[in-house]
């Protein structure tokens, strides 16, 4: 609820445009939140106040959502539904979705330079976001996804691309949180732990791209349609529900063998997202 109200702030602050108006429109469109969710709960588990992490919070789930609308570009994947609702180009238009993505990116990385807390950790901070984002990170993912596909036969390949894809923007919240807490030497592991929670995440998204309609799922089931290698039409479902359920253990398990760390509320978060329907 307060990061709701955060992300309204956040856009209320630009000047009205229609490019706002589709901004907004894929913003608070009801994503699950599952990244800042992370962030929070990593920062409160390192003992200090949630509300040091507003700014990179709102500027990740801004990331993500850039991410979502260009990904479901006609040039992209083509997808009519998104988060429920018709994605941004089906909403406005093409021209407007484009500029709608580059607003969130851009506007993520000035909402983060504003975070109220030591500039070092701020710079830190913004270096990370913009190497696990941009062409070392998720622009990489995407890029592998659409273009090495034809190449991509096995499951490494799959791996590969889910790394980047997904994993990147999994890791980048709880990365995030220890350098804003002043842990920076814990930001390998928890980037191996987001690795695993994306590698799992996305297991199950190619489980419910199979198993539910776009109504249930909130969003298009292309990648069954498409004919897309993916870890279900590798392995089939109940192998790849073991795959899944397996790196969920084992981020669970290296989450509680942090030393300094309360990792309950991460655990619980992991589990909460493990047990996700949409
Ligand atoms: C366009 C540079 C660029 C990247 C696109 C995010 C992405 C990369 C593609 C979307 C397709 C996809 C299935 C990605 C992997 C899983 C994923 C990120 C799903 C969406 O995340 P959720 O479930 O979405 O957290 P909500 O809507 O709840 O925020």
């Amino acid at each position: 609820m307060r990061f709701e109200e955060l992300l309204k702030e956040k856009i209320s602050l630009l000047p009205a445009s229609r490019v706002r108006d589709a901004m907004e429109y894929s913003l608070l469109a009801g994503g699950k939140r599952i990244r800042p969710n992370l962030l929070y709960a990593a920062v409160r588990g390192y003992g200090m106040d949630e509300t040091i992490g507003d700014e990179f919070a709102c500027a990740i789930e801004m990331i993500h959502t850039y991410s979502l609308i260009h990904d479901d570009l006609p040039a992209m994947d083509n997808d009519d539904l998104r988060r429920g609702r018709p994605t941004c180009h089906r909403q406005f238009d093409e021209a407007t979705a484009i500029l709608a993505g580059d607003g969130l990116l851009t506007y993520a990385f000035e909402t983060a330079s504003h975070a109220g807390t030591d500039p070092a950790k701020i710079s830190a901070g913004i270096r990370l976001l913009a190497e696990m984002a941009g062409p070392s990170g998720m622009v990489l993912g995407q890029n592998l996804d659409i273009f090495e596909e034809e190449g991509t036969t096995g499951w490494e390949d799959v791996k590969t691309i889910q790394k980047y894809k997904t994993g990147c923007l999994l890791s980048v919240p709880m990365m995030t949180a220890c350098i804003l807490c002043g842990h920076p030497e814990d930001a390998d592991r928890w980037h191996r732990i987001g690795d695993m929670i994306g590698l799992a995440f996305q297991i199950q998204d190619d489980i419910m791209d199979v198993r539910l309609t776009p109504e249930e799922f909130g969003k298009s089931t292309s990648d069954s349609d498409n004919d897309k290698v993916t870890s279900v039409s590798l392995f089939g479902i109940e192998t790849a529900e073991r795959m899944m359920n397996r790196l969920y253990d084992d981020a669970i398990e290296a989450v509680r063998s942090f030393g300094e760390f309360r990792a309950d509320e991460i655990i619980d978060m992991i589990s909460e997202i493990r047990c996700r329907t949409k």
